[in-house]
This record gives structure tokens, C-alpha cells and sequence, in this order.
């Protein structure tokens, strides 16, 4: 099976982290947590960029220097990971000299290619977005230019090193035709596809205006545009530029996961340095959708910016992580609830996951010898087998990013479970038919322990709760230990701690 490696953006340290940000690496969580139960060598590199003068400009308006802002932020970025609980293998900072030596090698690439040249830029910059704006992008209110996102541009006119953007338009064209998928979903890769076709300008990759950056090598006027810098992360992290490093070898081209806003970047740019730095492009740019709150815009002049680890204290980590995952189809914006929210995690985790595992296991601890057998009749049973038929479904759900569409599939098999206890309702068997009683429990823990399997990528807290009441660690939840858990022939079970519990609105 080939190796997957998963990116998030690199968080800028401006300010605090955000729903938003939550959003985009869980998804990736997700993604690696799934590819490595399926036993495929797998990679998730997360982290922050620090430099540019969106960054330095918070710092000044904080009256400090920008080291400590980013120290600061740091460690808010990195805590966030940690309350998410981020299965990452690696968290890279853009100030760690691993990084900077390695964006200044691709630099020197572009150099000896003849890639790069000295010359002015005169234009418009957004310095929140971190990106230059061209005239047609730009609209005016009272005086003032904007950008598409509603970011305040301001005039730049500086001498700078271009990068020969424009060059690279057919070779980039070919590569949206050549690689299937190469933007997910198909919609921005005709988004892509036409910016492209439009032409392709000249792009500006050195300030001279300010100084938090990384130097342009042998010239001490200049530093390097940020994004040139922070797209390198996604290689740093891999050890180049030693190209015959393990990690590099082994994962390189990578799958980025960004939100739509910073696609162009991503799509365009990134494969254009890495093809003129004679370097391989990424292999997939998957763009998801954007986050409103109460349908408005998020942002922190209107104060409505939603604090992820304040949710997740109210309402729980795999809580979160399911409604965010749930909700909205990949790829589509969505509007953020508190009573969505609500309503997904009753529904859902609460009412059909975590009520059927209650009074189930609940019902076995108390009168069933808290054991449970896989027989043959217990293995051909039509739910569970109906569980295994939908497994192709269900990678192919991962493999287009259709997290909804994964967790839907699931839950129509939790609501045919719940159907069967109640049809079949072992708590009059008990009276009647104590055989056939120990029959239907064994065939539904059967079904709990194959979709918590499924489940877990998205809820690994609950996962491994269900996993630790049937005795089983962790290790279990892998696809090709199941096998093993049915040798098993018998496991014995502890007290069922409730999971998922209602939330009182
Ligand atoms: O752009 N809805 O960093 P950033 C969904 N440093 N996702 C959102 C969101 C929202 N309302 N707001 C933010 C940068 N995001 C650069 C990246 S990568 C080489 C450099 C998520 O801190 C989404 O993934 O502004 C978006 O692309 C990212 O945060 C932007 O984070």
C-alpha cells in the first residue's frame, strides 16, 4: 500500500488559533489516523509560520518584538494540537534553522536555474492575506482598495527578486490534465485551472521593507517573501535538502489539506518553485470550505471568533471533532451552531452510538456472564455482515475526503442495530430464551467493535473507551487486528463507563 503523507497549513502566530484552524487539522488527524489503521505507512506534519509582516506588524502593534510573539503564540499553537489530540508526527516552526536552511538551498536551485532575477515591484499587498493583488482583483469603498476577502490593501513599491512565474503556465496546465484529482474537489481545480489559463505574472519573492524574514542568500538587502518560506515547511520537515533522507524519500509528494482561501498558493505557486527547482510537485491539493458563526462572517473586529478549546471544555473532544467532521460535506462552507452542534451530538453520539452501547453492555455485565463468544451463527449474522460488504464504500468515502459521507454510512448501521435490539429485545429473551439471548448480545458487540474500528479515526477517546470495556488496548483498533479479536473466541467485560452523554441545550 503506498505511503500517505497528510499536511495542514502552517498557522500564522499573529493571533490566537480558532475554529478554523481546529477544522483543518482534525480533518488531517482524521486522515492519518484512518490510513493508519489500514496499515499504510502514513505522515502528518502540522506547525506555524512565523515570519512576514503580518506577524512583525502584530508584534508592533503589541509593542514587541516579533520573537516573542511567535514564542508566544507557539505555544498556544502547539497546546491546541495536543488538546485536539493530533496524532502528528512532527511540528515544524519556519525560525528552526532546519527550515531555513532548507528554503535558502531551493532558493539557490532557483537561482542556478535562472529562475530568479532582480527587479522593482510597484503594486498593491495585502498584508493580511500576505499576498500581492493585481488590478483586476481589486475593488474601491470609500476610498479604500480592497481584495476579494475583504482585506484592506496598501501600495508597495520596492526593488525585489521575481520569480519567473509566467514561464511555468503550460507546464502547470499540463499538470492539472496529467494528475487525476490533482485539485480536490473537482470545482477549485477548474477554479485553478482558469486563473491559470488567464496568464500568469512574474512573481514577487523578496521585501526590502522590513526585516522578519529569512535572508536572500548573498544579499543582505533582501528577505524572502513569506509564503516562498512557509510553502518550503512541507519539505523541511522531510530533511531536504538531503533528497536521499528516509523521511523523504519515503513521503515525498505529499497531500496538503488548506482551506479555500489559500488555494492559489498551494495549486499554483508551490508546484511551480518545486518544478523549477527541479523537485517533484505535491501530489494533491485538498481545499475544504469556510466557517461561518451564526452565519457571519468569523473575524475579530465583530468579535464573534469561536475559541476551540472553550468548545471542546464545554462539550467534550470527540464531540467536537464529529459535529465539525459530520456536519458539513468537505469542501462546502458551513455555518457554525451552538444548537447544530447540539442537536448532531444527541443525535448521533448520544442517542444512537453511545445509548446502544449502554444499555448493551450494560445488559451483558449484568446477566450474560460478561463474556461474549464469536460462533459461526454469530460471525454470519446479516448486520455485521452487511458492515463488512460497505467497507469498499467506505474507503472510497476516504479516498474523495467525503468524511460525512463515511460517518453516514456508519450511522445507517447503528440505526439497523438499534432496530434489531429492540425487535429482538434480549431483555424479554432473558425470560424465554436465554440462549438465543447470548446469541443476539454476542452478534450485537460483534457490530459495536467493527464500527467503533471504523469510528475511531473520529473519535479516539470514545474508541479506545468502548475497546478498554471489552478488554481489548488500543492496538485493536487497527483493521487487521480484527481478525485477531474474533480468534479470540471469548472476551470478558468490564462495568460500562456511559459514553457521549446527552447535552442539555
Ligand atoms: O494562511 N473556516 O495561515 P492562517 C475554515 N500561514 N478554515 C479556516 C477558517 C475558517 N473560517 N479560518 C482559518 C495561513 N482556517 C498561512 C498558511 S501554509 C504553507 C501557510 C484554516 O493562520 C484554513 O485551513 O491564516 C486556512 O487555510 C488556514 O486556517 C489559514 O491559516
Amino acid at each position: 500500500m503506498e505511503n500517505k503523507y497528510f499536511t495542514t497549513p502552517i498557522y500564522y502566530v499573529n493571533d490566537k488559533p480558532h475554529i478554523g484552524h481546529a477544522y483543518t487539522s482534525i480533518s488531517v488527524d482524521v486522515l492519518k489516523r484512518f490510513y493508519k489503521l489500514l496499515g499504510c505507512g502514513s505522515y502528518f506534519l502540522t506547525g506555524t509560520d512565523e515570519h512576514g509582516q503580518k506577524v512583525e506588524k502584530a508584534a508592533l502593534d503589541k509593542g514587541v518584538d516579533p520573537k516573542s510573539l511567535q514564542i508566544k503564540s507557539l505555544k498556544t499553537f502547539r497546546a491546541l494540537s495536543d488538546i485536539l489530540n493530533l496524532d502528528n508526527d512532527d511540528f515544524i516552526r519556519t525560525t528552526e534553522d532546519r527550515h531555513i536552511k532548507s528554503v535558502q538551498n531551493l532558493w539557490n536551485r532557483l537561482l542556478e536555474n535562472d529562475e530568479i532575477y532582480l527587479s522593482k515591484y510597484s503594486g498593491w499587498y495585502s498584508v493580511r492575506d500576505e499576498a500581492f493583488v493585481a488590478e483586476n482583483e481589486i475593488t474601491e469603498k470609500d476610498g479604500k482598495k480592497f481584495n476579494s476577502f475583504g482585506s484592506e490593501l496598501s501600495w508597495v513599491e520596492e526593488e525585489s527578486y521575481f520569480f519567473r512565474l509566467s514561464k511555468w503556465q503550460d507546464r502547470l496546465l499540463e499538470l492539472y490534465d496529467s494528475v487525476p484529482n490533482f485539485v480536490h474537489p473537482k470545482s477549485r481545480l477548474n477554479e485553478v485551472k482558469s486563473f491559470v489559463s488567464g496568464g500568469l505574472k512574474d512573481l514577487s519573492i523578496s521585501r526590502t521593507t522590513f526585516k522578519w524574514g529569512i535572508d536572500v542568500p548573498n544579499d543582505d538587502k533582501h528577505i524572502m517573501y513569506v509564503w516562498l518560506d512557509a510553502l518550503t515547511n512541507y519539505i523541511s520537515a522531510l530533511g531536504f535538502p538531503d533528497q536521499e533522507n528516509k523521511k523523504y524519500k519515503d513521503f515525498w509528494p505529499g497531500i496538503h489539506v488548506v482551506g479555500k482561501d489559500i488555494l492559489r498558493f498551494h495549486a499554483v505557486y508551490w508546484p511551480a518553485f518545486l518544478m523549477a527547482a527541479g523537485l517533484e510537485p505535491p501530489k494533491q491539493i485538498v481545499a475544504h470550505g469556510w466557517w461561518t458563526n451564526e452565519g457571519e462572517k468569523i473575524s475579530k473586529s465583530l468579535g464573534n471568533v469561536i475559541d476551540p478549546i472553550e468548545l471542546i471544555n464545554v462539550y467534550g473532544l470527540d464531540q467536537v471533532r464529529y459535529f465539525l467532521m459530520r456536519e458539513v460535506p468537505f469542501g462546502n462552507d458551513g455555518d457554525f451552531s451552538k444548537d447544530a452542534m447540539i442537536n448532531r451530538i444527541n443525535g448521533d453520539l448520544s442517542n444512537n452510538f453511545g445509548n446502544l452501547m449502554q444499555r448493551v453492555l450494560s445488559f451483558i455485565f449484568k446477566n450474560s456472564n460478561q463474556t461474549i463468544d464469536f460462533t459461526d451463527k454469530v460471525l454470519n449474522f446479516e448486520i455485521y455482515q452487511n458492515i463488512i460488504s460497505s467497507q469498499n464504500n467506505l474507503f472510497e468515502m476516504m479516498d474523495k475526503y467525503s468524511f460525512d459521507g463515511y460517518l453516514k454510512i456508519i450511522f445507517g448501521h447503528l440505526n439497523d442495530l438499534n432496530t434489531y435490539v429492540d425487535k429482538s429485545a434480549p431483555w424479554e429473551l432473558r425470560k424465554t430464551d436465554q440462549v438465543r439471548m447470548k446469541e443476539v448480545l454476542d452478534q450485537i458487540s460483534l457490530c459495536i467493535l467493527k464500527i467503533t474500528q471504523f469510528l475511531s479515526p473520529f473519535i479516539p477517546n470514545g474508541a479506545e473507551k468502548v475497546y478498554s470495556t471489552f478488554g481489548l488496548d488500543e492496538s485493536y483498533l487497527s483493521f487487521d487486528k480484527f481478525d485477531e479479536i474474533i480468534k479470540k473466541n471469548s472476551l470478558k467485560i468490564s462495568k460500562p463507563e456511559p459514553i457521549f452523554m446527552r447535552i442539555d441545550s
